[in-house]
């Protein structure tokens, strides 16, 4: 099946799915080595990775790459969380095209101003989109794809905004008309509380995604009673190896030898297994022509 196929499949069925972050092409393939269904490319992540921040500093094109990675090291969909879609309805239709030459199977636009900033941070002073312009631009990027399957999901950020349940749904319901094939309800709360009366209200008229990085702490039997249809764990690939080599540098800064780090590393025979080296020596087995025997 078509990585777009799969990744619609997924979010317009009835049952509770996962997909998970990935910021790079070895991230991604230890996402689907888990057995997850999907990618989420968090910009987040991508942009933590690179060493800057959450704010479109990285270039489009500079993600673009990096998707490309992640695109090439995987066989499951990836969902790239776009941003904004990095400017107006001709940049996020162009953006369409990219992705799908690199055969990304969706894209999550949310209704900030370029340049975004981080959801969870300063969030209060964040303006929103104007509904209609938005609009216009989810109508631009379903016109443009040539794969009927690539989806575009719309993220709501009213509860983020400060905005209260009314303006959500007004929002989710527009971006709903215009085209979109799911809506992120995206909330900042440490409860549910938001995001179940958003449900309430909604009623299973289109398929619903969530990030809970802040509601961390709700079973996720809830989340499905409530009818979500797809759950994103959006960060915690990064915030795993952050830890992981935080601990490893101070650790051989601290000690100056290997003795006892090692056994709490990953080997290298397992980078090599990632990075699919058997492959390359049968490949050179089978066209690369043996050495000539020095007499
Ligand atoms: C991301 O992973 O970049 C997201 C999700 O957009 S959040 O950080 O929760 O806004
Ligand atoms: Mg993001």
């Amino acid at each position: 099946m078509k990585k777009t196929t799969t990744l619609k499949e997924t979010i317009y069925s009835k049952n509770l799915d996962f997909i998970m972050e990935a910021h790079n092409g070895m991230s991604a393939k230890i996402v689907e080595e888990a057995g997850f269904k999907g990618i989420w490319a968090s910009g987040f992540t991508i942009s933590a990775s690179l060493g800057v921040r959450d704010n479109n500093e990285a270039s489009w094109t500079q993600v673009l790459d990096v998707l490309e990675f992640m695109s090439d090291a995987t066989s499951i969909p990836i969902l790239l969380d776009g941003d904004t879609g990095y400017g107006n309805f001709n940049n996020a239709r162009r953006l369409v095209q990219k992705l799908e030459q690199r055969n990304i199977a969706g894209v999550c636009i949310e209704d900030k101003l370029f340049p975004k900033t981080n959801s969870f941070i300063n969030s209060k002073a964040q303006p929103l989109a104007d509904v209609e312009e938005f609009c216009g631009k989810i109508k631009a990027m379903k016109d443009t794809q040539q794969d009927e399957d690539f989806i575009v999901v719309t993220r709501v950020e009213a509860f983020i905004a400060g905005w209260g349940l009314k303006e959500a749904l007004r929002r989710a319901e527009a971006y709903r008309q215009a085209g979109a094939d799911a809506v992120l309800i995206h909330s900042k709360r440490s409860d549910i509380k938001e995001i179940e009366a958003f449900m309430k209200e909604w009623n299973g008229r289109h398929p619903v995604v969530i990030v809970p990085t802040k509601y961390y702490s709700t079973p996720t039997a809830r989340f499905k009673e409530l009818g979500i249809n797809l759950i994103i764990w959006a960060n915690h690939n990064m915030r795993a190896s952050i830890d992981a080599m935080q601990k490893t540098a101070r650790q051989l800064h601290r000690e100056k030898s290997l003795i006892n780090v090692e056994s709490n590393v990953a080997t290298v025979e397992e980078i090599f297994r990632l990075q699919r080296a058997e492959e390359l020596m049968a490949a050179e087995k089978k066209y690369f022509p043996a050495k000539k025997k020095v007499e």
